[in-house]
């Protein structure tokens, strides 16, 4: 019986600083409407992010998984055979796997299996920083094992129930279980302040929010950086940013947003992701307005967005005003569709454009109100100034008279700090 998975070990290679890239074998299904070519490169790309390296590939075509070890009996046995020809004992699946047919297919293959979404969440495990990221990619993976964990147990399970059941085995499982379970709850009693003392930093005061949504390498922190002071460096490789980064762009019209950019998506991103990234993922809830980012040289942009859109609908983010808005129009040309801005942080193409765009959805998604501002409060009325737009203003003996149309936030916040001072 293998033991419980873990990751394959990485050998430094001599006289260098990286582990060795492990081999493997891709296999993959090619019936689902899904996997087309983009899918094949995006798995060697998401492989070669993990530190694996692809050998050689071998697909399937067929629409739905074998139910029992997800490829086909013929196809199982060319697999194994293959991965001996090219010496690896590690077999990289684009899908994702029952727990029970991952552990069929390794005693079939003799091998290590990895499915896509053990993939994605080691890469996350990898480049996860901070506190709360680091929290969320391990509830993350703890919740992936439980149904994973094998012990003495599976041997158990064939003999069926009954006497004889009750052995060292399964205590061991069951012992397996509850630590985990106990451990998720720890991290989980954590999550939540840090999640809240994040959301306090975000309010303390607020402007309107801008989140920009976009694959991974698509070019949102390029974008960032190029609106925004202090933003280090985008990165060619896959989920280079996991935690949000929030900071402050001045638009034409004199206003200040927050802009953040935050984890990048790839198509299918594993439910389990994205349950766990709900504290993150919130920010894209609470923004007031989405700019969908598209990288112009990376699948199509219909392609693009459905995984856009398939993680705004797992995170019940209802719609928001929207900019559509395409990148790296420096390498190539996306002309065509009205609807897109073409940008090019690189350049600076386009920029203008996007900025006025912007400015015109924020404004779209303010609200106008009144308050009178005590004279003593000039910090507030010089924030209303910056994160909203003041229609009138007038003075009388006890303060300032103020119409502005405001975001829901900046009015939440103002009327917070009124109804303190009174
Ligand atoms: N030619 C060109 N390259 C760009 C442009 N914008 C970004 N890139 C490159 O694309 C790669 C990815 O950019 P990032 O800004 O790190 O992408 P990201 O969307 O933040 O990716 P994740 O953090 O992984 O989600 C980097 O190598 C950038 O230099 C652009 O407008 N033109
Ligand atoms: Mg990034």
């Amino acid at each position: 019986m293998r033991a419980q998975s873990s990751r394959p070990p990485q050998a430094a290679a001599p006289g260098s600083a990286e582990p060795a890239p492990t081999g493997c074998l891709l296999a993959l299904l090619t019936g689902p409407p899904d996997h087309d070519a983009g899918f094949m490169a995006e798995m060697s790309a998401l492989a070669s992010a993990d530190g694996l390296q692809v050998v050689g590939w071998i697909s399937q075509d067929r629409l739905l998984p074998e139910p029992s070890t997800y490829f086909g009996r013929g196809k199982v046995e060319e697999i194994r055979a293959e991965m001996e020809r090219v010496g690896v004992d590690l077999l990289l699946v684009g899908g994702e796997l029952t727990a029970a047919q991952c552990s069929r297919l390794e005693d079939q293959i003799d091998g290590r299996v990895i499915d896509r979404t053990e993939l994605i969440l080691d890469i996350f495990a990898q480049r996860a920083r901070s506190a709360e990221g680091r929290l969320q990619v391990e509830v993350a993976q703890l919740r992936w094992r439980i149904p994973r964990l094998r012990g003495l147990g599976t041997h158990l399970s064939r003999l069926g129930g009954g006497i004889g059941t009750r052995g060292p085995g399964e205590t061991k499982l069951e012992s397996d279980r509850r630590a985990i379970m106990r451990r998720l709850r720890v991290l989980e009693a954590r999550l939540g302040p840090v999640a809240l003392r994040r959301r306090t930093a975000r309010l303390g005061r607020p402007y309107p929010q801008v989140a920009l949504l976009g694959y991974t390498n698509a070019g949102k922190t390029t974008l960032l950086r190029r609106l925004a002071e202090d933003v280090p460096a985008g990165e060619d490789r896959l989920f280079a940013t996991l935690d949000p980064l929030t900071r402050a762009v001045h638009l034409p019209s004199g206003h200040q947003i927050l802009l953040t950019d935050t984890v990048g998506f790839v198509r299918d991103l594993p439910h389990t992701l994205v349950a766990a990234f709900r504290a993150t993922l919130e920010e894209v809830r609470q923004a007031d307005v989405w700019i969908k980012l598209f990288d112009g040289v990376g699948d199509p942009i219909d392609r693009q967005e459905r995984a856009i859109d398939q993680v705004l609908t797992e995170i019940q983010a209802e719609d928001r005003p929207t900019l559509r808005v395409v990148t790296k129009a420096d390498l190539t040309d996306v002309s065509g569709d009205a609807d897109l801005i073409q940008i090019s942080a690189q350049s600076g193409l386009g920029l203008s454009v996007l900025l006025d765009a912007l400015d015109r959805a924020v404004a779209a998604s303010w609200e106008e109100a009144e308050w009178l501002i005590p004279f003593r409060r000039g910090d507030l009325l010089a924030h209303l100034h910056r994160a909203a737009r003041v229609v009138a203003e007038a003075h009388d003996e006890h303060g300032t008279m103020v119409r502005a149309a405001v975001t829901p936030a900046v009015r939440a916040y103002l009327e917070g700090e009124l109804s303190r001072d009174a």
